[in-house]
């Protein structure tokens, strides 16, 4: 259905299609919720919650969903051959040269809609990208992409979980073969939960205590908060990809790719100002250089960054929460 040279110009390492419309979690998703184990994440409750239940919540002349990996593990693992100052932030940050990841991404899955709807005129498309109210993961599992990790992360057996999951919902239903649903291969492995320094992963069900996950708090918080108990020793500072680090499933993958010879060196360009912000130096030094930027200079010098979210009192908070930030 699509040609290996365009899926690679996308960056995109995996596609399904599933026509399943309800998501096969969604129970596990409500006790999470009557849990209250997503607290502060609001925006996951009452009519978003519901809506979540079926596709057609959010289009309704939904009849299957195609869904694509956007792999961004070569990005993360060329930054980590670099030699960089102390605070740390997530690789996504990094990966989409230096814009916010939904627009990239948003302008990738416009492109396959459009090479579709060439030959399907018919065919009407709405992409789906973290923001809608739709169990994302859930949707990448139907349609065969990979299982669910005791991280929570939806894992693809030879990509690891470095990906973004991206969808297209679809009017019709395509007559593309399903592939079968991935089983679960993290066996007795703990790495993750244990490595996790604000212990927010439940093995049990393989959720997050969303409060206790330093994504949230420095994402996700914008009010200065206190941080999850561990936060203030951790490098951390916008994001964090910890329990991915220690999963034996990314290892496998840097592993296969160093096989194929040295990784590509890593591409500054459009990520020059997060490099010498945030990028070198020690935690007090990136306290100080935030410090000394002005609001409306940091909106401009990180608009369509995913910093962008956040703004300068967000980073802020999350510095001055560093154990040595008053040093
Ligand atoms: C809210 C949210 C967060 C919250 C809560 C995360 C969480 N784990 O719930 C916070 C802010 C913490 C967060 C952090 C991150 N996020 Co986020 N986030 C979301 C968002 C918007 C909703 C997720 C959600 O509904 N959570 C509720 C929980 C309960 O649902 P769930 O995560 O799907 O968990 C299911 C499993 O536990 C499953 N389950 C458990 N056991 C079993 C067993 C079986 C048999 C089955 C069938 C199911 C099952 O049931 C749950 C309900 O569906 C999605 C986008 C979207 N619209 O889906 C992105 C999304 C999940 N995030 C993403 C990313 C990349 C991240 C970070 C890596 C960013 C970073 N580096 O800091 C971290 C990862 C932290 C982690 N370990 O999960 C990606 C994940 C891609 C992937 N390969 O999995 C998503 C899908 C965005 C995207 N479109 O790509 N995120
Ligand atoms: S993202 Fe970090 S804080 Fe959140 S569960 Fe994973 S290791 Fe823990
Ligand atoms: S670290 Fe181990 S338990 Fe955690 S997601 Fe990876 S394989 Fe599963």
């Amino acid at each position: 259905m699509f040609s290996a040279a365009f899926l690679k110009d996308l960056g995109i390492v995996d596609w399904g299609y599933t026509d399943q419309l309800e998501p096969l979690s969604y129970e596990k998703y409500r006790t999470w919720l009557s849990e209250n184990k997503h607290e502060p994440l609001t925006y996951l409750e009452g009519e978003r919650a519901d809506k979540r239940m079926n596709l057609k919540n959010v289009f309704p002349e939904c009849e299957s969903a195609l869904v694509f990996l956007f792999s961004y593990a070569e990005q993360k693992y060329s930054l980590e051959q670099e030699d960089l100052g102390e605070a740390k932030i997530a690789s996504y940050v990094t990966s989409f040269g230096g814009l916010d990841y939904h627009y990239v991404i948003k302008e990738r899955l416009e492109k396959i809609a459009n090479e579709l709807k060439n030959s399907n005129p018919n065919l009407e498309v709405k992409p789906s990208l973290d923001v809608l109210p739709v169990l994302e993961r859930d949707l990448a599992l139907r349609a065969g992409l990979g299982w669910f990790g005791k991280n929570s992360m939806l894992i693809h057996r030879s990509e690891g979980s470095f990906t973004m999951i991206g969808a297209l919902l679809l009017n019709q239903k395509l007559s593309v073969k399903e592939k079968s649903m991935e089983t679960d291969h993290c066996g007795q492995c703990t790495a993750c939960a244990d490595a996790c320094p604000t212990l927010a992963i439940d093995l049990e069900t393989r959720t997050l205590k969303a409060d206790q996950c330093v994504a949230t708090y420095t994402i996700e918080v914008f009010k200065d908060e206190a941080p999850p108990k561990g936060y203030a020793q951790m490098s951390e500072i916008y994001g964090c990809d910890i329990c991915q680090d220690v999963c034996p499933w990314n290892k496998r993958w840097l592993r296969e790719r160093l096989k194929q010879g040295p990784l590509k060196s890593f591409d500054w360009s459009g990520l020059e100002k997060i490099r010498e912000v945030f990028l070198e130096g020690s935690m007090t030094q990136v306290l100080s250089k935030v410090q000394a930027i002005g609001v409306r200079e940091f909106k401009r010098l990180f608009k369509s960054t995913p910093m962008e979210r956040t703004g300068k009192n967000g980073l802020l908070k999350n510095l001055l929460h560093k154990k040595d930030a008053s040093s």
